[in-house]
């Protein structure tokens, strides 16, 4: 039987969910300004999303696909790890510490044609405007780059808007792995040289968006994922290697004096407009493309923005666990912040001796990354992956006088607003309170009886009973078995 993640390139997936039924096609004439990233919004937000194809976006020769990752369970199938969430978490762990590196061959697909004068690659590859409010037209792409000292290549998921001339501004960070190359050529006056690949196989896209530790090639990641090497071509332009089965490959050059310019708005993940900063210009090389290439779209925001940040749950889990593993049940970042700013941990405080360690780990657990915002930290009877107890737990078990703990003053994120608000106003540092709000049974009430027998914090107990031994089996089928 054909397995989904050993598949290569991004059409054969999307055949593959295709013949499923779960990629639907629209053959209508799309605007890539706003209506296709409208389509994509409204599908993000229903129950269950199928993944997209738009096969006629206005001006462009190329399809467009999305959603694609938006459910989780074709997430996990794709990476060939299983659905269950703790299980998912150990098994991202497994591959993320077995990285199979990239092979150079000497061919592949993406070379299929090459641009190297008189092209527009803007016109060529299939770009969007999400909201009318935004700086421009955006590629959502792979960042591939290079270390200049190791010769490590690093891949990431950068936005890049689009000018005019064969230029894009690249949303580069300073604490990022691109940032990091970025710098290291500065420092030698050298041109920083950046691949851009659109339309590649959804597990690189996951892969790009894992933050690995310095140093370490993200496609090793995707060699790992498939059990097998992913193979690299060389750029024409540049010195840098790009995966073969690659729809677009846009090469350039950030060169000296690494000049800037004004990179937004543009909705970002937490569903605010972006403020506008000022961020560097890339001058295009070649383009080199497959026949086949398929565009791919992605808007934060949306729920498929919150399955790429998916290892980012991960590697919180792996953090906070690592911290006390015999106390630390679980713990995950809520999909609603886009798997960046609000922390649950969920802990077992079955000894008097635990009491207070939670607030200790969650001080901790800060320390995983500077967006954290908010921890919740529940009991292990509670479901962390759903919002409605953690609601429930915050409500029933925290007398917030005694167990929210207020920090003021600390740094975070400029796009979350009430941070970076501050920033415009006042000029003052990017920052504001953290909240670590303690939703667990204070130990001195755990043991709580009323009357004789029954603890007041322990959930009604409803027997436990199959539906499927009360209801007719055409009722059955209709309302469970669906
Ligand atoms: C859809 C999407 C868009 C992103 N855009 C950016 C971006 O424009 N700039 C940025 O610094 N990080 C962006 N990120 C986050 C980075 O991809 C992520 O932090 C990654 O781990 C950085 O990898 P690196 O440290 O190897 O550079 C984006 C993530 C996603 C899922
Ligand atoms: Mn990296």
């Amino acid at each position: 039987m054909i397995k989904v993640h050993e598949l290569t390139g991004l059409g054969s997936v999307l055949d593959y969910y295709g013949e499923r039924g779960e990629v639907i096609e629209i053959d209508k004439e799309v605007d890539s300004e706003c209506e296709v990233a409208g389509i994509i919004f409204a599908l993000n937000a229903l129950p269950t999303t199928p993944g997209v194809l738009f096969k006629n976006v206005k001006g462009y020769r190329f399809p467009v696909a999305s959603c694609v990752l938006s459910e989780r369970s074709r997430t996990c199938e794709i990476l060939g790890l299983p659905l269950s969430p703790l299980e998912f978490k150990e098994a991202f762990i497994k591959v993320s510490q077995n990285l199979i590196p990239p092979v150079r061959v000497q061919g592949g697909p993406c070379k299929e044609e090459i641009c190297r004068r008189d092209f527009d690659a803007l016109k060529i590859v299939p770009s969007i405007k999400a909201t009318p409010d935004d700086g421009g037209k955006y590629f959502q792409p792979l960042v591939i780059t290079k270390d200049p000292e190791t010769g490590i290549q690093n891949v990431a998921m950068n936005r890049a808007m689009l000018l005019q001339d064969n230029r894009v501004i690249l949303n580069v960070r300073n604490e990022t792995g691109v940032g990091h190359d970025f710098r290291k050529c500065r420092k030698e006056g050298k041109p920083f040289e950046v691949a851009l690949v659109v339309g590649a196989p959804l597990e690189m896209y996951i892969a790009a968006a894992t933050k690995l530790p310095l140093g370490e090639n993200e496609l090793g990641l995707v060699g790992a994922i498939r059990k097998k090497p992913v193979e690299v071509v060389k750029c024409e332009t540049i010195d840098v290697d790009v995966p073969a089965e690659a729809g677009f490959v846009i090469e350039g050059v950030i060169e000296p004096p690494y000049e800037q310019s004004t990179e937004g708005p543009w909705p970002e993940f937490l569903r605010y407009l972006s403020i506008p900063q000022q961020k560097p210009i890339m001058k295009i090389t070649a383009l080199t493309y497959r026949k086949d290439a398929v565009g791919y779209a992605i808007v934060a925001g949306t729920k498929e923005n919150y399955t790429l940040r998916l290892s980012n749950d991960v590697a919180f889990y792996k953090y906070v666990k690592d911290l006390e593993p015999n106390f630390v049940v679980d713990a995950a970042l809520t999909p609603g912040t886009a798997h960046w700013h609000h922390g649950i941990i969920q802990v077992k405080k079955d000894d008097y001796d635990f009491e207070g360690l939670q607030i200790h780990v969650a001080m901790a657990a800060y320390g995983f990354s500077v967006y954290l915002e908010t921890i919740t930290i529940v009991d292990e009877d509670v479901n962390i992956l759903d919002m409605n107890e953690i609601d429930w737990a915050v409500t029933t078990r925290c007398d917030p006088a005694e167990q929210i703990h207020i920090i003021r003053n600390v740094k975070t994120h400029r796009n979350n607003p009430i941070a970076g608000a501050r920033e415009l106003m006042d000029g003052s540092f990017v920052g504001k309170s953290k909240m670590i709000i303690d939703a667990t049974v204070p130990w001195k009430y755990k043991n709580l009886k009323r009357g004789t027998t029954l603890p007041i914090f322990e959930r009604a107990r409803f027997q436990n009973v199959n539906l499927k031994d009360y209801m007719s089996a055409h009722d059955y089928r209709r309302w469970i078995n669906k």
